[in-house]
């Protein structure tokens, strides 16, 4: 496939991609919005090297000035992580920034759509967005979940976090015919927590499982993405009945606040931080560095497989 002309990608995303080698995507807005200074620039270094030390090459997707960039700099990995003109652009929100030159930190939604356009098929992150708890008044669903159904890109993910409503993500992700996977475990993670309460609708043992499921899917035409669920380690999570008046905290904060629409995930996180003492940042860097790992897995067994 020749390189989209539109994008801007690092030297070694663009050997990599043209000599047919397993590449990573991971998302940005986790850098911008998802983690405080000095830890979200040190676990976005620290997830490019593990991807690397696993055999893939990383390709962080931000937009700067405008461009679409596929892979970043150091200098450009510290400006998302400090700069507070960066904002956090959804799939609606791509052709503003680019139009307008401005900066932006992609979510999983905008960071599945470009990596489509690169040809990149597995994507890591930390937690995906989903259907926020209250949404049949608030109507607040994740662009995240649309995309999934769209995008032909496998999104490696600690599963959904309970600050939003679990049973109505994965009715929706069922509706759109999004496959939703969990890696060695039959519940469903949710992101802090092995366990959710939620049979996971499907399962596989290996990565290279995982890979065979997307060839398949792809091979028969059957469009869009797949979600592959990977529970935080045993060692680095935070138990339900632990983090559950936690997250029940943080919401109500957030409502008093009257906090709504992009910002609420942005402030949850955040506030469960400082709820936590700094206990669930832990386990938020310790699950994106292990979905990461898993990623590259995934990505060299189903390049393995031939285009
Ligand atoms: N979950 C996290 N950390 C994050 C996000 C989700 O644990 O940083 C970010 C991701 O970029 C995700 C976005 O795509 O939040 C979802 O935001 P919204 O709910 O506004 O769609
Ligand atoms: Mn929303």
């Amino acid at each position: 496939m020749p390189l989209n002309p539109q994008l801007d990608y690092t030297p070694e995303v663009r050997d990599a991609l043209e000599l047919g080698r397993p590449v990573v995507a991971l998302e940005s807005t986790i850098i911008s919005h998802g983690m405080p200074y000095p830890q979200n620039v040190q676990t976005a270094r620290e997830v490019e090297a593990l991807v690397r030390q696993h055999g893939a090459t990383p390709a962080t997707i931000a937009v700067l000035h405008g461009r679409i960039k596929v892979g970043l700099s150091p200098d450009e990995l510290e400006l998302l992580a400090t700069d507070k003109a960066v904002q956090k652009i959804s799939t609606r929100d791509l052709p503003v920034t680019v139009a307008l030159g401005g900066h932006g930190a992609t979510t999983v939604a905008s960071t599945m759509r470009i990596a489509h356009l690169a040809g990149i098929r597995v994507f890591a992150t930390g937690g995906t967005g989903g259907v926020h708890r209250g949404a049949e008044r608030s109507m607040d669903v994740s662009a995240d979940l649309t995309e999934l159904s769209r995008s032909e890109v496998c999104v490696v993910s600690a599963g959904v976090k309970s600050i939003l409503d679990i049973a109505l993500t994965l009715e929706y992700l069922e509706t759109q015919g999004v496959p939703v996977i969990t890696l060695g475990a039959d519940e469903f993670p949710a992101f802090y927590s092995r366990q959710s309460g939620h049979p996971s609708p499907l399962t596989v043992d290996t990565p290279e499982q995982a890979a065979r499921v997307l060839r398949a899917k792809w091979e028969l035409g059957l469009g869009g993405g797949v979600l592959l669920a990977n529970p935080v380690p045993e060692a680095s999570e935070i138990p339900a009945a632990e983090i559950t008046p936690h997250i029940q905290q943080a919401l109500s904060d957030m409502d008093a606040l009257e906090i709504t629409g992009k910002h609420t995930t942005p402030y949850l996180l955040g506030r469960i931080v400082e709820i936590t003492g700094g206990r669930s940042l832990s386990t938020n860097i310790a699950l994106v560095k292990h979905n990461a790992a898993v990623a590259a897995q995934v990505a060299e067994a189903y390049m393995a497989m031939g285009m």
